[in-house]
């Protein structure tokens, strides 16, 4: 029966196959249609795939290699490109010769039992073509094996006993069979995806990008990590990571041994290179500024204080207009004697002890020394 020996592949993804099984397979990936499931036999190795123009499935692309050799020429026209209808066939006799009628794969029956692909195991069963086959693997071996790489990557070699990768992987393949750009960035998705979920399992994925493969770009000096704290350490907030109890994520983070400048926003810095801010101006390490008694310096972007030996002063200007030490400016009348400041603690050193003489009058206030008392803060 000649037609037991035929596979075709027609319109909206239908395909026949060797024992006469018809089936639908709506994807646009790469798929092996048959060749022999010995993988050391090179007699033939027929690929093809769909694409969409305008909504319409259509034959993109025919691979055929005979004796290991790619013989495209014989086998890729296409009548009607664009339509639902394309006209492809090999007929791949003894002699390897194949030739173009309709879409269709025709080979001898010394082949039976013994093909793997979308064509089936040509075993003379129609029924479960492919459950008899055992795990019959649709896709190009080649997007298979790229995917499991990369998910078999080392670099997530404690993700693996979190997360099974056999999901993934068809995604993956997935991917790069919808791909109209490269390869390498289909896939980085998928494989980025992988690595968050393992993060989010509790797992320590690494740095599996290359800049050849699903590289990312970071601002200023960041790098980019897999599995980085998603609290920050910044100048103001050296210690941000050390209190999180978030799981890892990816991300741009600065290298080790730095810090984000979030006063000056440049990227990472070492903290003993962090400016402070100080009423709205920032200080480099180093620079300082003065307040009441006191000189603070930045270092490592905190304020370092030291008190000064400054006076305090307490003041009576006018006779009657007081400012105390802490600067608190009052008035006072009376005409008495007034302690205008003492020593009360015992262990402290003795520096004034004075008892002033208000003299006031009828019309005006005076005071018969002009005082400054001094005492350690
Ligand atoms: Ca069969």
């Amino acid at each position: 029966n000649h037609n037991m020996q035929v596979c075709s592949t027609w319109g909206n993804f239908h395909f026949s196959t060797f024992d006469g099984q018809f089936f639908q397979l709506p994807y646009t990936c790469n798929y092996i249609l048959t060749t022999l499931c010995d993988s050391t036999k090179t007699d033939f190795n027929i690929q093809m795939r769909r694409q969409y123009i305008n909504n319409l499935p259509t034959i993109r692309s025919f691979t055929i290699k005979i004796d290991g050799v790619v013989v495209n020429e014989c086998c890729t026209l296409v009548i009607g490109y664009g339509a639902i209808h394309f006209c492809i066939v090999c007929k791949l006799y003894e002699s390897s010769v194949c030739c173009i009628t309709p879409a269709q794969v025709e080979i001898p029956t010394k082949y039976r039992n013994q093909t793997c692909g979308l064509c089936g195991d040509f075993n003379g069963v129609k029924d479960n073509e492919f459950i008899e086959n055992g795990d019959f693997d649709f896709f190009h071996p080649s997007q298979n094996y790229l995917c499991e790489q990369l998910l078999s990557d080392p670099a997530f070699s404690n993700c693996h006993r979190l997360l099974s990768i056999e999901a993934f992987v068809e995604a993956c393949v997935r991917d790069v069979c919808q791909c109209n750009s490269s390869q390498a960035l289909c896939l980085c998705d998928t494989i980025s995806e992988f690595s968050r979920q393992c993060a989010h399992a509790g797992g320590k994925p690494q740095n599996w990008r290359t800049n050849y493969l699903c590289g990312k770009e970071c601002p200023f000096n960041l790098e980019h990590k897999e599995c980085g704290s998603p609290c920050k350490d910044t100048c103001s907030n050296q210690e941000g990571s050390l209190v999180c109890n978030e799981h890892c994520s990816d991300g741009c983070f600065c290298p080790a041994g730095t810090v984000f400048n979030d006063i000056e926003e440049n990227g990472c810095i070492p903290v003993n290179k962090c400016p402070c801010i100080h009423n709205g101006r920032i200080y480099q390490p180093g620079e300082s500024y003065n307040r009441t008694c006191q000189k603070c310096v930045c270092s490592e972007g905190r304020w370092s204080c030291v008190n000064l030996d400054c006076p305090g002063t307490c003041s009576i200007q006018g006779g009657s207009h007081i400012t105390t030490y802490d600067g608190k400016a009052y008035n006072f009348h009376g005409n008495c004697y007034y302690v205008l400041s003492k020593v009360t603690i015992p262990t402290f050193v003795k520096l004034c002890n004075i008892i002033t003489n208000f003299i006031i009058s009828e019309t005006s206030v005076s005071i018969s020394k002009y005082l400054m008392v001094y005492g350690h803060m």
